[in-house]
């Protein structure tokens, strides 16, 4: 029998976008590993994904449409075909667009697929021919994205392996060890030629416990923190005025600012001792190159903007931006963006409809979006029922007796089971698409190995008969596959020269190429590609926009969801906990979270509690716990630790409700918006903590 050797690309939301082989024989998958030749991905993968024909083949894959029988979240379904839930969907639609029009159809999506085809053009061309509304994609990483590109004008980022050149790195609110795996061996490696390692996180994370020095300062704090640091600096004289002077925009507006971050009153805000935040100054004034690399946990909050443009003027204060080994990893998403009338149409369409922020899920769906209410919500590539804040408002917007909810999916989440409709959606290896990276600059095509499982569609193929349905004749809404990832790379190469030389037919013939970057260490040139094309560290941009065009730090507390709800005293501030929901080591966020091995793994959902705020409670490890405010609660098994800061608990995010008792940790989650761009505040979330009584049994 032949094997067939099929590559392929990770589609999930990782910055690393792996490689990987897929080896097939009669159709079916029967093994996979890395790619040995993709640069990045180096002949390994993560623990999430090395076991993904598990995933794939998992037995409660969707193979076929489903309609709901029963009331909503029954759990009792009909198969149907899939003309029949096609021309359900186009009915319940048309109704809908003649009463409210079609702004009252929602698609929510989010980071299923990372990919050009399967994200990118899906969630612009056909919802933008219906005129549905659009959604504000807000959840992840938007203040920061705004931040930096507000400070440095674009997003950039080292190669991995250049690490290698830094003296020092400082990790700050991230945890690449389990969420941008591929660059710890480089990491670990300069390591153990000298370069210091420091870890700034509430948590002692895996990576912290690789670092030399972990800080772990109040969650919030870190903008603050930045100040504090950059105050010293300047105080010890250790700043690179002629630098910041030629490079810098507002770097006297600043410095004046700076006089309201003492290391006294920083020590207050973050929790730190003085003398750490002046030994972190010195160390970060002295070591060169030094690197700061941060990632998207550390500005889910009510700062998080602000933080983000702190932290991007320190490499500014050091003048260690353009240096080989320096300035600040974020991410490479700035080297390529697709063209966006290419992918999503504009032009030819009606204008965009009203915008969703995605964080105020459960809100719109019950009523703070109205003039059209939204009567109908198409989900795909996304669980929000289990990661969206604030996720029992959306469960209950989602049992709305007159929302209509089709969920497109490849397993019945906990927001497909409150759906209407379910439709079955091919896994990465069943479709085409093209991905780049935010971690590097290759992109790379994936090839399907094996046909879609039972009657699986890919959602552009669903894309295209909802076209048809929808009477859409457009032939950019007809087109296959390879068509679209070919005009789209056309059209970003006419004027993108990081594409020069790479066609559609190169990359299904090399599948990974990498981009053309002109400048491999970013800013090398000192162009900063803002209005002013230097660095913002006041931005006019900003100040237009009515926001603070200095970095700075605000005390915003979260209100825990007591507003206007009677609590009777229950929810006393002073024993209110910060919760924080990171990553999880073998989950994507509610991806995997799914699969037997990888939930054995993980083991039991859990909280960890520091040992002093365990012990006002009488909380032992093993004790089932109850986090709660005014939002919602979530039972969870204690794990006392000093591995927390005292006054935060912390439980990683992608649990699902209806694989456990209902509630996630996500029902207590702040679904408050941040300081900018609509941010998420996932971890300004106040809860409060008491132990629960040994359970019967
Ligand atoms: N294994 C795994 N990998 C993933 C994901 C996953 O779910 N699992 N998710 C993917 C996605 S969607 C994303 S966006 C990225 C995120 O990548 P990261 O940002 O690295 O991941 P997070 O765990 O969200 O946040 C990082 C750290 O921020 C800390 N943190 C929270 N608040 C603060 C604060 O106020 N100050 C400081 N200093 N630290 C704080 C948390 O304790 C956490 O350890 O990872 C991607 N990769
Ligand atoms: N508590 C807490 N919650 C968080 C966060 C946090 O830090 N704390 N982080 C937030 C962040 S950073 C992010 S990015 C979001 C991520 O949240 P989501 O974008 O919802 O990501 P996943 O949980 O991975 O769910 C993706 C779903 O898409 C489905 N899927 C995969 N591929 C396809 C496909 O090709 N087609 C279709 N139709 N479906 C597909 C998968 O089966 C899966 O159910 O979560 C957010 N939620
Ligand atoms: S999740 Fe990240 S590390 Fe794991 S295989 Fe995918 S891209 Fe690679
Ligand atoms: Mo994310």
């Amino acid at each position: 029998m032949t094997t067939q050797i099929v590559r392929g690309v990770c589609p999930h939301d990782c910055p690393d976008t792996c490689g990987f082989v897929t080896e097939v024989e009669n159709g079916r998958a029967i093994n996979f590993y890395a790619d040995p030749n993709h640069p990045t991905t180096q002949g390994w993968l993560c623990a999430k994904v090395r076991p993904y024909l598990d995933h794939v083949y998992h037995p409660d894959r969707l193979t076929q449409p489903l309609r709901r029988v029963g009331p909503k979240g029954s759990g009792q379904w009909q198969p149907i075909s899939w003309e029949e839930a096609i021309g359900e969907i186009g009915g319940r639609w048309r109704t809908i667009i003649a009463e409210h029009g079609a702004e009252a159809i929602l698609p929510y999506s989010y980071s299923g697929t990372l990919g050009l085809l399967q994200m990118g053009v899906v969630n612009g061309r056909f919802w933008n021919k219906l005129g549905a509304s659009q959604l504000e994609r807000t959840i992840c990483g938007a203040a920061a994205e705004f931040a930096v590109e507000a400070t440095l004008g674009s997003r950039r980022n080292q190669p991995y392996a250049d690490v290698q050149h830094s003296q020092l790195v400082i990790i700050w609110g991230h945890n690449p060890v389990s969420t941008a795996p591929h660059f710890m061996p480089h990491l670990l490696q300069a390591r153990k030629n000298g370069t210091q390692v420091v870890v700034i996180d509430p948590r002692r994370t895996r990576t912290a416990k690789l670092a030399d020095w972990h800080i772990a300062p109040k969650p919030g704090s870190d903008g603050a923190l930045a100040l504090g640091i950059a105050q010293h600096i300047v105080m010890l004289g250790l700043h690179d005025e002629a630098w910041l002077a030629q490079n810098c925009v507002g770097w006297q507006a600043l410095k004046a600012r700076l006089n309201e971050y003492p290391l006294v009153r920083v020590a207050a805000i973050t929790g730190l001792p003085v003398e750490d935040i002046a030994r972190l100054a010195r160390l970060y004034a002295e070591a060169t190159p030094a690197l700061i690399k941060i990632a998207d946990g550390l500005q889910r909050n009510f700062n998080g903007g602000q933080t983000v443009r702190a932290i991007c003027a320190l490499p500014a204060l050091a003048g260690q931006y353009g240096r080989v080994g320096g300035g600040l990893a974020y991410s490479t998403s700035g080297y390529l963006q697709w063209d966006s009338e290419a992918v999503g149409k504009w032009s030819e369409c009606p204008p965009p409809g009203r915008s969703v922020n995605m964080n105020r899920l459960g809100a719109a769906l019950l009523g703070e979006v109205d003039n059209p209410p939204i009567q109908s919500l198409f989900v795909y590539g996304s669980n929000p029922a289990a990661i969206a804040p604030n996720a029992g408002r959306v469960a209950e917007g989602l049992r709305r007796e007159d929302l209509f909810t089709v969920v497109h999916e490849l397993f019945m989440t906990d927001t497909a089971v409150l759906a209407d409709i379910v439709l079955p959606a091919t896994s990465q290896l069943e479709h085409v698409d093209l991905h780049k990276a935010y971690g590097h600059t290759y992109l790379t095509y994936n090839q399907p190995a094996i046909p879609p499982l039972g009657e699986s569609k890919s959602n552009w193929e669903l894309m295209q008969v909802l076209a048809t349905e929808m009477g859409f004749t457009e032939p950019w809404l007809h087109q296959s596959a390879d068509e679209v990832l070919d005009e789209v790379l056309t059209a970003t190469a006419a004027k993108n020269p990081a594409l020069a030389g790479i066609t559609l037919a190169r990359l299904k013939q090399e599948n990974t190429v990498p981009l053309t970057i002109e400048l491999a260490v970013p800013f090398a040139d000192f162009h900063f590609p803002t209005p002013s094309g230097k660095i913002e560290l006041y931005s006019q941009t900003m100040a237009n926009m009515g926001l603070d065009p200095l970095p700075g730090w605000q005390n915003e507390v979260d209100s825990g969801g007591q507003d206007g709800v009677v609590l009777n005293g229950r929810f006393p501030d002073e024993e209110a906990l910060t919760l924080l929901s990171p990553a999880s080591h073998h989950f994507t966020t509610s991806t995997f979270a799914n699969q037997p091995d990888l939930l054995v793994r993980e083991g039991e959902p859990f909280v960890e509690i520091h040992p002093d705020d365990a012990a006002r409670y009488q909380i032992q490890s093993g004790d089932w716990v109850r986090l709660e405010n005014g939002r919602s609660f979530c039972d969870l098994r204690a794990k006392v630790t000093d591995g927390v800061r005292r006054g935060v608990v912390a439980s990683p995010k992608g649990r699902w409700g209806r694989l456990g008792n209902g509630r996630t940790v996500n029902w207590l989650a702040s679904d408050a918006l941040g300081d900018m761009a609509g941010q998420s505040t996932f971890h300004s979330s106040r809860v409060w903590l008491c132990r629960l009584e040994p359970t019967k049994g």
